[in-house]
């Protein structure tokens, strides 16, 4: 496969004003007659060069030049393109393909999942439709007319507004949309199908009523309210802090199982994962609740940041997904706890992306080259890139940060554009200069800050030396220090912040200050300090990069109860975990665990005066995945058994206050979706996932007498779960079967029950994963189910994937084999754990290499897991 280079970009040759598409939809296939209206590039510099069109698997009927059908010389499908040799200045084509929904396995394009038809698009999907310029700088207005058989497919939708519908003959219809607005293929969308449809209506800020509508299939017809409510919440909320309105008269959003990603931007059609939107109090977990409105929100507010404006090529997809995620990040932050969400995001980013960023795969925000664009949705582009502009937003402050994205809207609004033109709308609005900033953009890898500190009494000075190094990442080396935005305060020995003096005439300074990094060393005085302070770091994780500073446990321990930044109360205690952890690693088998940390978390959970959504983070010990991400040569089982170990003596020690804490935080009340209701279910769930890890009987009976009386999901599969991972083997496997019973006409529910035995060291050993690819319920066609059995063995089980024997790796290969052939897309995300062999010890990431191989030896690889073979064993 090709290399495509970010500096080879060329403006197209040709642009499409319009195009008018029908599909004509059957059982045994689709017929789609597009015709474009198509004028040559007054920008282009290839003056006669022949018309070439994107396709791939099209069977192409015929090709129309100015109503006259051309001949067979006249044009050529030379492997994925369709080259018409000669063409006018401006002309219309008209081109009709067939194609086979019904086999389309890939899920990219159009294809039919329970009986419906539903569109992929985004990245190159359109071109599996018809052959079209499929690059997002060209951008058209759609009309599209839908015909189908009216009894099987009485839902017709496709992108704008309905401008037409009406009968046709053998018990057909068809209904005709239109979208004003221009927009690249990638956000085409249609569906067609036999759904219920949920109605609503939004009154934007000038007054425009707007039709709401989710479409769903009839069995899921009691799972909207929530999206819809969340829908409301972001069309609001987009108004308020962004001045965004929305533009068309509908917006739909529809519900599919069979998706490879989460959700699709679509323009005024969102089409979504069904795991992704459908949820009641019964089915649907807190944290699923949260994911939904966190996605219906980053759907709705790629209206404008995307699809009104939107990326000049592939390589600037961080333009619109991490501008987006930022802002979705913003939304659920007013939405709920924003210490809460900032944990939830810096923990992601610092147990995956900055794996990511170590990895094979490591590639700038905007990347420089790519085999296949698909490979780039990545943690990187979506989370990184989000960090990235949240810099931004944090050097510039609120008002100006405002004033540049408003800039950026006025200014692009109907363009194509780049993250450079996103940056410079940031410069202008603000007088700022960004220039060094944007090497955020350009270099791979996490900056690593060094902090060491000197303090002198007599002086009363403080000195803090920070020193800022980037890491070799594949393809570049010797990186220029980054601008890095570091805030930070200092605790007197009491715990009460001090003033930032930054000069010796200084007197009352701020408390917190955010010291901009910018070259590879400084240092910083503080001055009129009685005495050493304690620093606290990186408040709220102000740069998306490593800290390292000598802490002691003393400082931790003190942080944890001290600080004023949320956010770092619960770091110094992950910190405090992960050393005493690593420690146990480190010594000999029976080395005794800090008394300090199990003081700690009594603390934490007799003191009811505290937060009690930042205390249920807090209880979370650090994952095992982070553990190998800290580690250099990383052994498993050792990290799991340490692990363990804590988890066991923290347990044993605290069992009282566990007890206690699981009796106090029992539901009272109706159920509710606040912060606090949320922070009282997750405590309670821990409280008795730590009992039933000890085998507790007494947490036996509170988890079996929670998952028969819970009126809602994340109380039942709480107890399942802390079953499943727990010794009880009995019980476990009499609850997994009743569970099963209950929900086993619900898809997502049997999603989570597939997972929670996946993950579980317990339950999840190779032959009981073997045991769940064979069950009936398990469909190898369903993205969502291969996730849920192989995705979560081989990401959250590291115990169970990572035996001696190489046999998790080796499962694992031949699984990405299988998949390959039918869903190139899922079998590229589903090797990543293979791809950072060299992260682990060797007798274990020899192993992780030669499944790589096996893999790499299968016959007719998709370019997609090419891709991520070659590079990971370069
Ligand atoms: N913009 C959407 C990306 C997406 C996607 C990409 C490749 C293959 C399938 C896909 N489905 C959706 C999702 C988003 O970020 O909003
Ligand atoms: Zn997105």
């Amino acid at each position: 496969p090709q290399t495509i280079y970010l500096n080879e970009y060329q403006v197209p040759a040709y642009l499409v004003d319009h195009v008018d598409l029908r599909f004509e939809l059957f059982e045994d296939g689709a017929r789609v007659h597009s015709t474009m209206t198509v004028r040559k590039n007054p920008e282009s510099s290839q003056a006669d060069a022949p018309l070439e069109l994107n396709g791939d698997s099209l069977k192409l009927e015929s090709v129309t030049l100015d109503g006259s059908q051309l001949a067979g010389d006249a044009y050529e499908e030379q492997g994925d393109k369709l080259v018409v040799h000669t063409v006018p200045a401006q002309f219309e084509l008209n081109v009709v393909t067939w194609i086979e929904p019904q086999n389309n396995t890939r899920l990219e394009g159009l294809y039919k999942s329970s009986g419906m038809f539903c569109t992929q698009c985004e990245a190159e999907g359109f071109r599996c439709i018809t052959y079209y310029p499929d690059r997002p700088d060209v951008m058209a207005v759609f009309r599209t007319r839908v015909e189908a058989d009216k009894a099987d497919y009485p839902i017709l939708l496709s992108n704008g507004n309905p401008i037409e519908q009406g009968e046709l003959e053998g018990g057909r219809h068809f209904v005709t949309w239109e979208d004003p607005f221009p927009k690249p293929a990638y956000l085409f969308a249609l569906v067609a199908g036999d759904l219920v449809e949920k109605k609503d209506t939004f009154t934007t800020c000038s007054g425009r009523s707007i039709d709401l509508r989710m479409y769903v299939e009839p069995r899921n017809s009691a799972k909207c309210d929530f999206a819809m409510d969340a829908l409301k919440r972001s069309m609001r909320w987009d108004e308020e802090v962004y001045g965004r309105e929305y533009d068309l008269d509908i917006f739909m959003i529809v519900a599919v199982d069979d998706f490879n990603m989460g959700a699709m931007e679509n323009k005024g059609l969102n089409i979504f994962n069904s795991s992704c939107v459908l949820a009641s109090q019964e089915t649907a977990t807190d944290a699923s609740f949260q994911r939904i409105e966190a996605i219906v929100a980053h759907e709705y507010f790629h209206n404008w940041s995307g699809n009104r404006v939107t990326c000049r090529d592939w390589f600037q997809l961080s333009l619109k997904e991490g501008f987006t995620v930022f802002r979705d990040a913003q939304f659920s932050a007013d939405m709920g706890s924003p210490t809460v969400k900032r944990i939830e995001d810096a923990t992601l980013l610092r147990t995956a992306q900055f794996a990511e960023d170590a990895g094979p795969m490591a590639h700038p925000v905007r990347p420089a080259s790519y085999m296949e664009i698909s490979n780039f949705y990545t943690l990187t582009i979506y989370e990184k890139g989000a960090e990235v502009v949240r810099m931004i937003h944090n050097l510039l402050g609120d008002e100006l940060f405002r004033k540049g994205s408003d800039l950026y809207f006025e200014r692009h609004d109907g363009q194509a554009v780049t993250t450079d033109d996103f940056v410079r709308a940031m410069e202008d609005a603000s007088g700022r200069d960004l220039s060094q900033f944007r090497l955020w953009y350009e270099q791979a890898g996490t900056p690593v800050v060094t902090v060491s500190d000197e303090y002198d009494k007599q002086s009363g000075v403080y000195r803090l030396n920070i020193r800022q190094s980037i890491p070799d990442t594949p393809g570049q080396s010797g990186k220029k220090p980054q601008h890095i935005p570091f805030a930070l305060g200092l605790l007197d020995q009491t715990g009460q912040p001090l003033p930032l003096n930054l000069t010796a005439d200084e007197q009352n300074g701020p408390e917190e200050r955010v010291l901009e990094l910018t070259d590879a060393e400084h240092s910083f005085e503080f001055y009129g300090l009685s005495d050493r302070p304690v620093p606290s770091l990186l408040r709220n994780f102000s740069a998306p990069v490593r800290v390292q500073y000598p802490w002691t446990r003393e400082q931790l321990l003190f942080l944890m109860s001290h600080d004023p930044d949320g956010f770092n109360r619960w770091d110094a205690g992950q910190r405090l975990a992960v050393d005493v952890i690593q420690s146990l690693m480190e010594a000999s088998g029976d080395a005794e665990i800090d008394s300090r940390l199990v003081e700690a978390y009594r603390s934490l959970l007799n003191d009811t005066s505290l937060d009690q959504a930042l205390v249920a983070k807090m209880l979370l010990l650090p994952s095992e995945a982070y553990l190998v991400e800290l580690a250099d040569q990383a052994d498993v089982p050792a990290i799991h058994e340490a692990r363990e170990r804590v988890l066991t003596h923290l347990a044993t020690s605290l069992r009282e206050e566990l007890v206690a804490c699981y009796r106090r935080s029992l539901a009272q009340g109706d159920y509710q979706l606040t912060p606090d209701a949320i922070a009282h279910r997750s405590l309670r769930n821990t409280a008795l996932a730590w009992l039933l890890h000890i085998k507790d009987v007494e947490g036996l009976a509170f988890a079996l007498d929670q998952y028969q009386t819970a009126d809602n999901m994340t109380d039942r599969l709480g107890a399942l779960r802390a079953l499943v991972n727990s010794d009880f083997v009995d019980e476990r496997e009499k609850t997994l079967a009743d569970f099963y019973d209950q929900f086993r006409d619900d898809p997502q529910v049997v999603e989570m029950w597939f997972s929670v035995q996946a993950a579980s060291h317990q339950a999840g050993q190779l032959p009981q994963i073997k045991a769940l690819l064979q069950h009936s319920a398990f469909d190898w066609k369903n993205p969502n189910k291969v996730r849920s059995v192989i995705g979560a063995f081989a990401g959250q089980n590291l115990a169970g994937f990572h035996k001696a024997d190489g046999s998790g790796y080796q499962f694992l290969a031949d699984q990405v084999c299988r998949l390959d052939d039918s869903n190139p897309q899922i079998a590229a995300r589903l090797i990543s754990p293979l791809t950072r062999w060299k992260k682990y010890a060797p007798q274990y990431g020899q192993q992780m290499k030669a499944a790589l191989e096996h893999v790499r030896n299968k016959n007719e690889l998709s370019r997609d897991v090419y891709e991520v073979v070659l590079k990971s064993l370069a």
